[in-house]
């Protein structure tokens, strides 16, 4: 079977990408072992949604975390949440939808929406694009997305709701890890790599956040931060 090809968005802090969603994709294939290159895209434009990440395999191009994933577990027949209940599996979804569909927001609002945070994007979301470019496309990205986050309706919040909306969702991951390893027990699922790579993003980035003290204040979830890594991105 073909090696999976998976473009990601470019790194830093010591992660392998500073999106969440390309994050996930990497850990996921990490823990499932599937055989994979790893190649990093200075844009999203390559792929077919024209968001990052996106794999090539076997001829195809295939574009968001989700539908990758959902495509690697039946090709590769890998599943880690193949131990899950029912019950468990509609806990896994509700949250993914917190973490992807709300949280993620709040993080876009921090690096996109807060002055202070402009020239560390400069020079780590957009540091792969070479300068000259970089400078003519970097005002209309900064347009794109807040367009995104008023369309998504994060946008219309005060950086005070905003946070305040963020640690209500980081006070409820903390709840429903409690004194776990990982979110459904004692094995790491597609659950472990959907928070992961969201509070990493958060956590261990320069990006100026009120969503940092939030995480740094919950001893569970940064002993989770730093158990994902030692297991999945070993020194
Ligand atoms: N639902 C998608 C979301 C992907 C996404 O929003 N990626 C961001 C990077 S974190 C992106 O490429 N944004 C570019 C844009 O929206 O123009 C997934 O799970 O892959």
């Amino acid at each position: 079977m073909d090696k999976v090809v998976a473009y990601h968005l470019p790194g830093g802090w010591g992660l392998v990408s500073v999106s969440p969603f390309c994050l996930k994709l990497d850990a996921f294939l990490r823990m499932t072992g599937i055989p994979h290159e790893a190649v990093t895209a200075t844009t999203p434009f390559g792929g077919p949604k024209g968001k990052a990440p996106w794999i090539e395999h076997e001829g195809r191009k295939i574009g968001d975390s989700t539908l990758i994933i959902l495509y690697l577990k039946e090709r590769f027949g890998v599943d880690p949440d193949a131990c899950l209940t029912q019950a468990q599996r509609g806990q896994a979804l509700a949250i993914q939808r917190l973490v992807e569909e709300n949280l993620y927001w709040a993080m876009v609002n921090d690096r996109w929406n807060t002055a202070e945070n402009w020239p560390v994007l400069k020079g780590s979301v957009l540091g792969g694009i070479p300068a000259i470019p970089r400078t003519i496309m970097a005002p209309f990205a900064r347009r794109g997305v807040l367009k995104q986050l008023k369309g998504q309706g994060m946008g219309h919040h005060s950086p005070e709701e905003i946070a305040a909306i963020a640690k209500r969702d980081i006070d409820a991951l903390a709840a429903m890890l409690d004194g776990q390893d990982w979110f459904f027990g004692d094995e790491p699922t597609e659950t472990d790599c959907v928070v992961y790579s969201l509070l990493a993003n958060v956590y261990q980035v320069g990006f100026a956040s009120p969503i940092k003290p939030v995480i740094a204040g919950h001893a569970n979830l940064v002993s989770f931060l730093e158990r994902f890594a030692a297991r999945f991105y070993p020194a």
